[in-house]
């Protein structure tokens, strides 16, 4: 009598609820490799690199530690290409009375797995994924509870719930839930920031790196600088490096961007978080124990606090709250394809330039790389939100749907209409120009409105708050910019919309096939 408990790739805790009290001698773990997964859409070579490569570390430490586990490599002949394919040639030959898994990251995963006790005739046991610190129906009982979905407001219970940052009376450390007014400096001429912890590849990497080079060659991004933790000790390290170089300045320049610095005094440890190899509670410790030992100030670690038991686990509830309809959304009826230098970096504008430069070097962008350059041009512009949303999927080491989805659609596209945020995250060059040094180099005049020579971020902000007027005028958030509008002559106004229009005539189509 023994238990099938499929482990996905991105499930790589050793504390993962499928194993828990379990029997070592009654289980047999199966981890598979498999094209569906490498190619429903075509990932950043860096993104398969470290899945597969952290799924095989994985997999060594378990048996290490005495579990049996069924490995299926990419390229083991027979491999069926699917999670369902692998797992019924797993029932034949190890027979199990029952199968058991912790629920999947991303909702067509989640469909698949739970046709699976009818198409194989064997109990399924679809545990809750307790990585995360708040239960889906609890997420679910607060969203029903709520005339509108704030983050703040799910942010303070979680404060509460976890009692990060809380005194013994109830209130948070330092008297205030919010450090921004201390955060979110432009950055100064001279800002040097330390570099992320690296690991070169060792064997088993190695063996996979050239798997993905000879699979995936046509795939989006460079091999050439991946050195992201693949265990859980490298990433524990990776989080120590972080706390002690790093965290103490990540308040202040949370919002910087710096042309050549493209981690500032972020963690990078997004994909270390969301494969597993990292638990969200003990990276929130350690910045926690970093400000109780006054070796970071707590602008710095509520904010980065906020991050995780804010940001992640919101959207996180919101996918799963609005999935399928979200990946659908897209109230501003935008159709633009998505333009070809999103790809390929060529393009004058140096802020999107150096952004998918970092893209494509790293598999990673900071924060406000991604909402205010990346997806800020892509909402003005009118990109089509499904079009931006295959991108950011593609792209990014941490990619995977529950929270790329929510952050695209949701936060930096308002294609779900305000649900997640208030107001669209929409900007000129103005934006750009204070938190970022990349104005300075560009072809583009930031300080000039319109005409060939001035930043289209500047016409196209205008464009796209006139193009959206019916559905963004009454929102109360926009009355200012659209009252500054009021106020502009008709040429001006005609002066700006030509120059939108002019710019955007420009913009290359991608070719098809980069994304899936
Ligand atoms: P830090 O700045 O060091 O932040 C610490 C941690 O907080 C991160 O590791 C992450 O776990 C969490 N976090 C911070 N912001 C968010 C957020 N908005 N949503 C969820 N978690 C957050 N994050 C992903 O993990 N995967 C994605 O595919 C992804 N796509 C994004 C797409 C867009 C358009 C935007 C605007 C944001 C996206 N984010 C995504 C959120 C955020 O940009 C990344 O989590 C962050 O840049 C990761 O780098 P870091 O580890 O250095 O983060
Ligand atoms: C993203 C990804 C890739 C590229 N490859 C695999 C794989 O070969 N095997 C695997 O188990 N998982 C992979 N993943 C991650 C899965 O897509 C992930 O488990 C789901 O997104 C969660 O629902
Ligand atoms: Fe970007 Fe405009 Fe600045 Fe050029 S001038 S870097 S396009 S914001």
């Amino acid at each position: 009598m023994n238990t099938l408990v499929p482990i996905l790739g991105d499930q790589l805790s050793p504390y993962i609820a499928s194993l828990r009290d379990l029997r070592r001698e009654d289980v047999v773990v199966l981890m598979m490799e498999v094209a569906d997964e490498t190619t429903y859409v075509r990932h950043h070579k860096q993104k398969i690199a470290l899945i597969l490569a952290a799924m095989r570390h994985f997999a060594a430490s378990l048996a290490k530690a005495g579990w049996t586990v069924d490995y299926v490599r990419l390229d083991e002949p027979g491999n069926s290409g699917s999670f369902t394919g692998e797992v019924a040639r797993a029932i034949t030959r190890h027979r199990p009375a029952s199968i058991r898994i912790v629920e999947a990251g991303e909702w067509r995963v989640q469909r698949m797995i739970e046709g699976w006790s009818a198409a194989f005739g064997l109990p399924v046991d679809i545990l809750p994924d307790d990585r995360f610190l708040r239960p889906l129906p609890d997420f679910f009982a607060w969203a029903a509870s709520r005339r509108e979905l704030v983050m703040e407001h799910f942010y303070r219970l979680m404060r509460r719930r976890t009692g990060l940052l809380m005194q013994a009376d109830g209130a948070p450390v330092g008297g205030r839930w919010n450090f921004d007014t201390d955060n979110r400096k432009p950055p100064p001429a001279d800002l040097t920031a330390p570099q992320p912890m690296r690991f070169p590849p060792d064997a088993v990497t190695r063996e996979v790196l050239a798997l993905v080079e000879r699979r995936f060659s046509g795939h989006f991004g460079s091999l050439d600088t991946f050195a992201w933790p693949v265990t859980r000790a490298q990433a524990k390290r990776a989080l120590g490096h972080f706390v002690r170089t790093a965290l103490p300045s990540f308040g202040a320049y949370q919002d910087a961007m710096v042309a050549g610095e493209d981690h500032l005094f972020h963690s990078v440890l997004s994909p270390a978080i969301n494969l597993g190899l990292l638990d969200p509670r003990e990276v929130c410790e350690a910045a926690v124990a970093a400000f109780e030992t006054g070796a970071a100030p707590l602008n710095s670690v509520e904010g980065f606090v906020r991050q995780i038991i804010g940001w992640r686990e919101y959207m996180r509830g919101l996918y799963w709250l609005e999935m399928p309809e979200f990946a659908d959304a897209n109230a501003l009826g935008a159709d633009r394809p998505l333009p070809e230098f999103y790809w390929t970096g060529e393009t004058d504008m140096r802020c999107l330039a150096e952004c998918v430069r970092a893209t494509r070097d790293n598999a990673h962008a900071h924060h406000i790389q991604r909402l205010m350059v990346l997806g800020n041009f892509a909402m003005l512009a009118g990109v089509a939100p499904r079009a931006i949303h295959d991108w950011f999927l593609v792209v990014y080491a941490d990619a995977y749907e529950w929270v790329e989805l929510p952050n695209v659609i949701g936060m930096s596209q308002f294609a779900d209409g305000g649900r997640l945020g208030s107001k669209p995250y929409a900007a000129g060059g103005a934006y750009i120009d204070r938190m970022s040094d990349y104005c300075s180099g560009c072809r583009y005049d930031v300080k000039a409105k319109t005409g060939p020579d001035a930043c289209p971020f500047n016409a196209l902000y205008w464009d796209f708050l006139v193009r959206n007027e019916a559905k963004l005028r009454p929102n109360r958030r926009l009355a200012f910019p659209y009252a500054n509008w009021d106020k502009m002559d008709e040429e001006t106004r005609l002066a700006y919309r030509r120059s939108a229009t002019d710019f955007l005539t420009t913009l290359e189509p991608a070719a098809p096939g980069w994304a899936r």
